[in-house]
């Protein structure tokens, strides 16, 4: 999964971008600076850390979202301009600045709304921009014969919501209705998670500047929405990892921002993980709710899924109740799934296959 952080100058995206992967990347002291980063955040899940304990592999892999941070947007400024990183990614988060910071030079009351807005509006139009040109080279006949089934169609629908500042992705398209704008890495056509880049009183208070009327924005559009405090969260997590879990429950926060921001964009993008194990390595995959066993098969090596047999399968839960593979055959726990089984969030896979 490739998620994209976008926002205006100044709201704290590298920070987050640095609580999310570690990176230490250097923020900005004043609006201009165009510093684009892209990293990894390891997704905490402590069905990995109990598998790695039981196992005991020689190597553990959580799993992995990639983190795209590029320069803020302005209204107005081309977001087509610094945003291009962010067209082929997964999902966009969007950092909205809940503090001030006079040292940094900001100290103008957070707007959190007003800001989601102006970052809206700047994306809206950079995809209206491309779905008109498109439309304009249909229209004109001259690539006519280049046009996919339903092109025409969907490239208007997006165009009606666009203008009416709605994104394209609240039309509620089918996956067949997407298709032919695929090529055009829309902005407006990704899933959007909000963050709300709060100071150390508003995490603590669930008070933030603004945080009301932006909960009220967001649960009237279906966005999911978290508050961090990216800057303090960050200090925390260069403490010794004992001393971690204090602080945090302090800021009255229960996991790390990547283990929540990794749940909401989970839970938003319908995606689950299913775990591989052994003496090698104990190694978490990221599929979607819905995959079979054979697609699931693929993620590892498309001649899994080429050679499919079949899968054995175990649940989380009931690894944990027995601890071993030989009791859960004894029990008659360990499943033989065939292509078509729907794998589950949890599930324990090895896939017999023969190519
Ligand atoms: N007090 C406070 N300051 C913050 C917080 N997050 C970021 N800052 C400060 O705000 C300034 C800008 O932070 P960045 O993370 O560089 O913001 P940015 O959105 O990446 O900025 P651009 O990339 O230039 O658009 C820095 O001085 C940060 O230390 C926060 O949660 N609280
Ligand atoms: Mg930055």
């Amino acid at each position: 999964m490739k998620i994209g952080l976008v926002g205006l100058p100044l709201s704290g995206k590298t920070t987050f971008f640095n609580l999310l992967t570690g990176a230490g990347a250097a923020t900005s002291t004043y609006a201009g600076q165009r510093q684009s980063h892209i990293g990894v955040a390891r997704v905490p899940d402590a069905r990995v850390d109990f598998l790695s304990e039981l196992f005991r592999p020689e190597k553990t892999t959580y799993a992995q979202i990639q983190v795209l941070d590029i320069p803020g947007l302005t209204r107005g400024g081309g977001a087509a301009e610094f945003a291009g990183p962010v067209r082929d990614a997964d999902a966009i988060v969007v950092i909205l600045r809940g503090f001030t910071n006079p040292a940094a030079d900001i100290s103008e009351e957070p707007c959190p709304v007003k800001d989601l807005d102006e970052v809206m509006a700047e994306l809206i139009i950079t995809d209206l921009a491309v779905i008109e040109r498109r439309l304009e080279r249909l229209q004109k006949g001259k690539k006519a014969g280049n046009a996919l089934p339903g092109e025409e169609e969907v490239l208007k629908a997006a165009k009606e919501a666009l203008e009416r500042e709605r994104p394209v992705i609240s039309l509620g398209l089918s996956p067949e209705e997407r298709l032919p704008l695929k090529n055009y890495g829309l902005y407006t056509d990704k899933p959007f998670l909000i963050v709300l880049n709060t100071h150390e009183e508003g995490l603590r208070g669930g008070c933030a500047p603004g945080q009301e009327e932006l909960t009220a924005y967001a649960n009237a559009r279906n966005l999911p929405f978290l508050v961090v405090c990216a800057k303090l969260e960050e200090e925390i997590e260069q403490l010794p990892p004992e001393e971690r879990a204090d602080f945090l429950a302090d800021l009255g926060v229960s996991e790390p921002g990547v283990a929540r921001l990794a749940r909401a964009a989970y839970a938003h993008l319908d995606l689950i993980s299913y775990f591989t194990v052994g003496s090698d390595e104990v190694k978490a995959w990221t599929i979607r709710r819905g995959t079979t066993a054979k697609q699931a098969a693929g993620k590892i090596h498309s001649d899994l899924e080429r050679g499919f047999i079949r899968a054995e399968v175990v649940s989380y839960e009931d690894m944990v109740r027995e601890k071993s593979f030989a009791r859960l055959k004894e029990k008659g726990l360990l499943r033989l799934e065939g292509k078509d089984y729907v794998v589950q969030d949890g599930d324990i896979m090895n896939f017999r296959f023969n190519v």
